[in-house]
Formats: C-alpha cells, structure tokens, sequence
C-alpha cells in the first residue's frame, strides 16, 4: 500500500511542513530547542559537545527538508541514475561543510556567540566519519561531493561499521591501535528500521523445471541475515540538490528458527547467532592496498552487494519498466574490485528470480556496470579461493563458472591460434587451491574499465589487462584522472585563502568551476596580492606550529621549510626514502662547521600515517621516524636547522590542518606504484610545491603546472623492471651516501640496530625491491635544489601563485563530468527541473 496523505488532505499537511531558518535568531531557536528536548540538556549543563549537537541538528532539519525535496524530484523525473559502491567512504566531518552547504554559517556563527560558544571549538567537537582507509575512500568522498554539487542523481552505497578505521597511538615509538567507536552520537544518520533485506549465505542449490518447461536453480537452506538501512544525506554546493549515502547494518534475522531456540531455551545460542550476524558490519578492514583473504570479508563484500542490487532493483520494478530499459535507468560503478560480486548477484537475479534468458541477462549486466581499477599492485589485486565462494556461496560460483566458460569460448573462437591465452585470462587460476580473479570478472562484466591518472591508465593496458585489450579493443578501457573536492580542500581548509582568491576573481563562483583560477595568474605580480598571499601561507604554518607544539611537544619554527609527507605507511610510497634522506641532512648538519651551518635552509620534516597493524616493515619505519626525531630533536648542535615529528593518528580532519600548511609535501613513490594519489593535489591547491617520483598524478600536476613549478626525480617507470632484474642477476652497488646513513643506523645512534635491520636488509640483502638505493641520489640532490629555490622567497612565491592558478584541472567536479559522460551516460537535474 502506498502511504501517501489524500489528495483533500494535503493542504493541512503543507500549511504545517517544516520551516527553515534563515536568520540568527531563529537559528538560535532551532539550537535551542534541540539541546532541550531532543538532548534533554538545559542551560546549566549544555557543554561544546551539546552545542555542537544542537547546531549540527538544527542544520540537519534543513538538510533533510531538501533532501526529501531532491528524493521526490528524482523519482518523479524517472531519468537514470547512478550508483557508486565503495567499500570506503572516508567522509571525515560533515557539519561544516552542512553550513558551507546550506550557506548559513555566518549566522549559526553570531548565534554561537551569543550562547557563549566559538565556532572552531564546536566544529571540533564532531568525530570524523572515517569509514576508508586512505585515497580510495577519500576519492569517493570527494566524487559525493561533486555528484550532488553537480546535480546527478546518484546514491552511494557501502557498509555502516560499528568501527571505522583505527585510531593510531604512538607509545614509546610505536604505532598502538585503539578501536573508533564512531556512533555514540551521529546526527547524520537515520535509520530506516523499514527498509530491510534478508541476505542468504552457505546453503545449496538445487534445480527444478518451471511452468514454461525452462530448467531453473535455486539458492537455499543457508544461513539470512538481514540488512538494515541507514541514510546520510549528503548536501551540494550551490545547490539544493541533497543525495542520499545508504550503509547496510547486519543484524539477525528473525526468523521462525530464532523463535524456536529461544522458546525451547536455546536462549544462549539465539544470542550467539545475534552477535555472529552482527560481525559482518562490525568493522572496517584496515588495509590499503593489500589482500589478506579473510572469510568475514568475504561476508562483508557479498552482503553489502546483495543488498544495495536488491534495493536498486526493487527500485526500479516500483517503475513498472521491462527489463530491457534496466540499464537506461541504472549505472552502476564498482570502486575497485571489492564489489565485483555484484556482477553475478545481478546476474543471478535475472536468471533465477527474474526468468530471463542467460544471454538477455547478460547484456543487461554489462550495460550497468563500471569498473575503476585503483592499483596494479599484485598484492592488492583481490582473489577469492574456489572453496570458499563454493561454501559461502554455492550459486555464485556455478554463475561464475557460466561467465567464464562463456568468455573462454569466445577467446578461443576469436584467438585459436594462440594456445596460452586462455590460462592467461581465465577468471579461474589453475593454482592449489584454485582462486577466483575478481579483476577479471570486473573487466569481463563491465562495458568500461578505467584507471585513475593517464600513466596508470596506460599500464593497466600493458600489464594486468593487456590480453583484454586484445580481445574486447582498446576502447573498453580509459582514463579519468582523480580530482579533490575544492569545496573541502579549499575552502573549507583554508578559508583565508579562498577568501584571498575571491577577493581577485570577484566571488566563489571558482568553487563551482575550478579552471577559472587560471585567472589568479594575472596577480602573480601584484605586489599587495604576494604578500597577502605569503602572509596566508604564513599563518597556517603558525596554526600547524601550535598544533606540533601541542600534540608532540616539539618547538618548531614556522619560518623553516616545512617538509610533509602524510599518507598511509607503504613500501612503495617509500616514507624510508624520507627518513633515510633525512638522517643523511643530519649527518650533513653535524659535520658542519659554525660558519657553514649559517647557510643551512631550516627544516622541518613531518611524517603522518597509518600502518596496516599487520605489516610489521611498516610499523618498523614508523618507529624510525619516531627514533630519529628524538635524536634530532634533542641535539643541540643542531637546534632549529632540522626537526622531525610524526603527528599521530593522521586523518582527515587532521589533514584539513596539515595540508594548508605545507611548503613541500612529498610523493616519491617507487614510479609506476602509485596509481595516481590525490594529496598532491591538495598541497599544491594550498600554495605547496611538490617534490615527486614521475608517478600518478605527479606526471599531469607537471603538465598543468610546469615543469619548473615542481620537483621531480628518480627512475621513470619504463625502467623499474630492468633495474630489478639486474639487481637480481648481478647485485647492486649500494649508493655511498645511503650506505654512510645505514652505517649510523647500524652504530646505535637511533637505539638498538636490530629494530631496524629487517628495513635495512630489505634494501641490502634482498634485492630492494622499491629501488631505494636507485634513487638516493637523485632525492638528496633534488631536496638540495628546493632549499636554495625556498630561500630566493620572492621565486618561491610565484612558482606557488602560479601553481594555485593552474590547478582547476584537478577538481572531482571535472572527473565526475568525465564519468557521467563516458561510463554512466547520464545527466543532472537541477532543482527547478520539475517543481519538486
Ligand atoms: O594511488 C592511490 C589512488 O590515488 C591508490 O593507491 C589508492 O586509490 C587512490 C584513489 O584512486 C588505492 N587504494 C587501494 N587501491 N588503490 C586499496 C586497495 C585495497 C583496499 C583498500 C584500498
């Protein structure tokens, strides 16, 4: 039954709808009366944190008036939409860009102050949503953002963890985790304790003839646990268009079974099956970039795919369409490989539930999905063992098996001179135990592949997906380059800045069209604008000074160069390179004599990170880092020339700080490792020049921004492979300086040796992988080419001007449009589209 109010009584309905504030005082109201009855607090114990809660609800009321506006408009307007599933969305806080979006925040300001608060110390107050590991997750950030800014319909759906990432500690050195018990209190979220799907797991098939005589399968006799909605509405700018993020909660379905055990006094176990079905949502895999091929997660990926197709599909059958128009109405984009199963998901649906033929089906299937690679690491490329996906989900691997049986015809009809081709790009590799290539299955079931920057677009073609290029042509598979939201990483982290840059460009309308910062260029010599522009940069090293002094106890002075590399802690984003740059500076200081030290550029080198808590190389840097600074630090002989300070539990919240302030941030990826990553561009949207690998988004930053505005190094891509292997065949000459840096290593000078040797030895013994060593020279010579540009300022500044002016390219607004019109094939609607 559809609950509408009658037609008669609609005019009651409408004259009582919601009203939104508008002015200071009525703000106030709002806040007000949210701490009172809907935090039952009153004047006499309201804290930041009940205040935070009443501005941030009564920004949430305008929020959902327009969101339940925008939600209408798209059903009515029955155009085709988009789905984004993403395990990761890491979201960090939403109120302020609530306020950014709905455009009050001077009001809610003023009003603030009139109840005794500051705005910074109630914005503080939120917890980040950190639902992501690292770029991945921030990417689809970002790509919400520019969805609802630019008006596309389109949903996101991913998982609502009791736990998001971990929060980092840093005891006596080392990285402690702590749990992220993020939902004590989320304003954001609204469950929707009504919209529930039952997923199956385990179980059997079996098969049956139906009434048309056609041999059908069906799934069952498993285990059901069952989704639970939760919504987030996620405001654009400029706009009142508010889509919706959906995160599926686990919890035990009650079935009859559960009543049974719990009447005949299984009450124990009725518990037990509560808590296992309440795991799958529990937790966020802190992984980046590295597979690990646990059940749960397994569980995780098949339930959220499971229940966001089952809502995507109950959706559009509300539509009363034929099937052939499912992919007129839905595109769906698979963030990296971790939703691949919905791919034989849709595809079971269709076949089993729907009664469609496999090759109609099929057809659908390809027409709906994306599928945007993000790595090329092999430890990262997802395989799932044939016995796993053939207990937990005995249908999937029989429709997996169809796919691949299929396809593998079709390769040798096409290809039947070429006898090894289909062990090559089988979606089963013939290994013991056999594994399913979930990147392959991607590829097969999506009508477009793409990767991340232009040069990892290029290798994906060469290497993981060379044979497809083959057989499906190289128009399958493109590029769209990462982008950042300017909206957070502009405005929002740097409101002096973006404040500067509308002053000269006569508005914000740059937030919505990021490549009219070109015109910044026409300032780059005006004088008043230079020192306006220094005195910004200036100011948000002051504030990440403070927060140095606060958080690590370390004086840092914020007239040295401040050196940052922030990201999670890899082998190939090569944060040892850094710090083993860093010790060499060191080494260089304390040889130096009175005279020579006067010459010295000041520095400041900060780390932040995360490691996976089980990738012990990656933990052991994070302990050197931590070692060094405390020698450095400590050193008088060396005093404000060099600190180095590893800021604990980075995140994004964090990043909004650290960013702004930056002089040089470093992205020195072994080239050819990092698909694109996406805080260069940030930094250098905030006035920092990068220092580079030719990597990833490095290579189109160089393009915009110029090749004199940058600081690249080391080995290119094309000769990462040779230089391994004759690092294997005829060893390798250790570079002199790294080896002078091991040897103080190795002496003590940083505590016990041995803690370190296993990050030595992978470099010395073992073939250094990562071409450290390879490229030392290189870095070290570069990092000395930044000291003497960083001390011509007046040089500096403009190559920082400049940059700023040529960044537009790297707005996620861009890379959204490049989606919509090459993978979804769809197109915005605006607000007054319909009178919704
Ligand atoms: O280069 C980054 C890229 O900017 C890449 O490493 C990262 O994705 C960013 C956005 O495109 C990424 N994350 C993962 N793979 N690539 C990953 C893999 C498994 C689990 C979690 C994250």
């Amino acid at each position: 039954v559809e609950a509408s109010v009658p037609e008669g009584q609609r005019a009651a309905w409408k004259k009582h709808s919601a009203r939104e504030f508008k002015t200071k005082e009525e703000f106030e109201n709002e806040a007000v009366r949210h701490i009172e009855t809907t935090l039952a607090r009153s004047l006499f114990n309201c804290d930041e944190a009940a205040a935070y809660a009443g501005t941030a609800l009564a920004f949430r009321d305008r929020l959902v008036i327009e969101w339940n506006k925008t939600q209408q408009r798209q059903t009515f307007a029955d155009q085709k939409r988009v789905y984004y599933l993403s395990l990761e969305f890491l979201m960090g806080r939403a109120l302020d860009n609530a306020m950014l979006n709905v455009g009050l925040k001077d009001v809610a300001k003023d009003g603030l102050a009139d109840l005794g608060f500051r705005m910074e110390d109630i914005i503080s107050q939120e917890r980040d949503a950190a639902l992501g590991n690292g770029g991945l997750g921030r990417l689809a950030a970002c790509f919400l953002d520019s969805l609802a800014s630019l008006n596309y319909p389109a949903w996101g759906y991913a998982l609502r963890y009791r736990y998001g990432i971990f929060k980092q500690e840093i005891v006596d050195g080392y990285q402690v985790e702590v749990p992220d018990y993020w939902l004590d209190f989320n304003p954001w979220e609204f469950p929707r304790h009504d919209v529930t799907v039952d997923i199956n797991f385990y179980g059997s098939v079996s098969q049956y003839v139906d009434d048309d005589g056609k041999q059908r399968s069906v799934w069952d006799n498993g285990e059901i646990v069952t989704a639970v909605a939760y919504d987030a509405p996620i405001p654009g700018y400029g706009t009142t268009t508010t889509n919706n993020l959906r995160l599926w909660s686990s919890k035990a379905s009650h079935g009859e079974f559960d009543f049974t055990k719990f009447n005949s006094g299984e009450y124990e176990q009725s518990v037990a099956d509560q808590q296992r079905a309440e795991t799958i949502s529990a937790v966020l895999y802190p992984n980046d970039s590295l597979e690990r091929g646990k059940e749960l997660r397994l569980k995780q990926q098949y339930f959220w795919c499971a229940a966001s197709l089952f809502d995507i599909v109950r959706r559009f059958k509300k539509s009363k369409k034929p099937w052939k128009d499912f992919a007129n109405q839905v595109a769906i984009q698979l963030n990296d490989t971790h939703p691949t199963l919905a791919i034989p998901e849709l595809q079971r649906i269709l076949v089993d539930l729907e009664g469609l033929g496999w090759d109609e089906a099929w057809t659908i299937v390809q027409a709906t999905f994306g599928y945007t690679n993000h790595t090329v690491l092999p430890e990262a490329l997802e395989k799932w063992s044939v016995p796993l996906i053939q207990h937990l989900l005995p249908r999937h691997l029989q429709i997996i098996y169809e796919i691949n049986s299929r396809f593998l015809q079709y390769v040798e009809k096409t290809f039947p001179k070429e006898k090894d081709i289909l062990g090559r790009v089988s979606i089963i590799e013939e290994s013991q135990p056999k594994m399913v290539r979930m990147a392959y299955l991607a590829v097969i079931g999506s009508h477009k592949v793409n990767g991340v920057a232009e040069l990892h677009s290029d290798l994906i073609k060469t290497t993981i997906f060379k044979d497809f290029v083959k057989i499906y042509g190289p128009d399958k598979f493109t590029n769209v380059t990462n982008g950042i939201t300017p909206r957070r990483w502009l405005h929002q982290a740097n409101p002096k800045l973006s404040e500067l840059i509308a002053s000269k460009l006569g508005g914000y309308d740059y937030l919505r069209d990021l490549t009219l910062l070109h015109k910044l260029e026409a300032f780059v010599d005006d004088k008043e604008f230079r020192k306006d522009f220094q005195a910004i940069k200036y100011a948000n090293k002051v504030r990440l000074a403070q927060y140095i002094l606060e958080h690590n106890g370390v004086k840092v002075n914020p007239a040295a160069l401040f050196d940052v590399q922030v990201k999670r802690i890899h082998e190939y984003k090569r944060q040892q390179l850094n710090i083993f740059g860093v010790i060499h500076r060191y080494l260089q200081i304390k040889a130096m004599s009175a005279e020579e030290k006067k010459k010295v550029q000041p520095r400041v080198s900060i780390f932040g990170g995360k490691a996976a808590p089980g990738y012990w190389m990656a933990k052991t840097v994070i302990h050197l880092v931590n070692q060094v600074g405390k020698v450095i630090n400590a050193d008088k002989e060396v005093g404000d020339l060099l600190k180095v300070v590893f800021l604990e539990d980075y995140n994004v919240s964090k990043a909004e700080i650290i960013v702004p302030g930056s002089d040089i941030s470093e992205h020195i990826s072994t080239a050819g490792t990092e698909a694109s990553g996406t805080s260069n561009m940030k930094f250098v949207l905030n006035g920092g020049l990068v220092i580079g690998t030719c990597d990833g988004a490095n290579i189109e930053i160089t393009r915009e921004v110029g090749e004199e505005n940058i600081f690249l190094f080391g080995n290119l891509a094309e000769d990462v492979e040779d230089l391994r292997e004759a690092h294997h065949k005829q060893g390798f000459e250790l570079d002199p300086l790294l080896k002078r840096v091991f040897e103080t290593i190795r002496s003590g000078t940083f505590g016990d040796a041995g803690q370190f040797s296993a990050l030595v030895d992978s470099i010395v013994d073992h073939g250094d992988y990562y071409l450290v060593s390879d490229d030392f020279k290189s870095y070290i010579d570069t990092q000395g080419l930044i000291d003497q540009s960083y001390a011509k300022q007046e040089e500096w500044v403009t190559k920082t001007i400049l940059s700023v002016a040529r960044m537009g390219f790297f707005s996620s607004d861009r890379c959204i449009d490049e989606y919509a019109e090459m993978i979804w094939n769809i197109e915005p609607l605006k607000p007054e589209a319909n009178g919704a």
